[in-house]
């Protein structure tokens, strides 16, 4: 049951956007809410569901499909540090720069209109729109990021990270936590 699991984030989140865009555009804010673990493995899977319709534009996060398979080196890597990594490649030249000239949002709309790739790695950016009863579930390394709201309704979603307990040792001391940060629960785990 999710409220008895351990770690950080033990009660799903809201995530409620009032209309807040005329004009939609897509965002430069990518990231990962988990580091790269260096065993490779994945912390767990965050869940999204709609309490109101999301349509398209409506403020739904989008995620960029694939990306989970990025910077899987063996070694653990903060989120923090995925910019520096990332931006290099031409896939996120454009898209993680915080750059509001009109061509460069042209250029990070155009994205979301044809798939991409680092090395042998498909990309594509995905918006989570749905009706309530409809989830999303996606794995933690994926890049996202929230969207403006251009619809003229709040976006109402609910998001609840299920993390794998046996790796919360592991996801702390790659964020650099202190060991008390550990629940003794995932402690006896590890
Ligand atoms: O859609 C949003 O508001 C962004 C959500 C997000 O980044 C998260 O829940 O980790």
């Amino acid at each position: 049951h999710p409220y008895e699991r351990p770690g950080p984030n033990r009660r799903p989140q809201v995530l409620f956007t009032l209309p807040n865009a005329q004009t939609w555009t897509v965002p430069s804010g990518w990231h990962s809410d988990r580091p790269r673990l260096a065993s490779g493995q994945s912390a767990g899977v965050q869940l999204f569901a709609f309490l109101d319709v999301v349509e398209a534009r409506g403020g739904g996060t989008l995620a960029i499909a694939g990306s989970h398979h990025l910077l899987n080196e063996g070694r653990a890597i903060r989120p923090s540090q995925f910019g520096r990594l990332l931006r290099p490649k031409p896939f996120f030249a454009d898209l993680m720069v915080a750059d509001t000239a009109a061509d460069s949002l042209q250029r990070r709309a155009d994205l979301l209109q044809r798939t991409g790739a680092v090395g042998n790695v498909q990309l594509q950016i995905v918006e989570m729109t749905g009706a309530p009863g409809d989830v999303w579930l996606m794995d933690l390394r994926v890049l996202h990021v929230g969207s403006p709201n251009a619809a003229d309704r709040p976006r109402m979603m609910l998001t609840f990270r299920y993390e794998r307990s046996d790796l919360l040792p592991e996801v702390a001391s790659a964020f650099g936590w202190r060991r008390a940060a550990i629940p003794n629960s995932a402690r006896n785990l590890a």
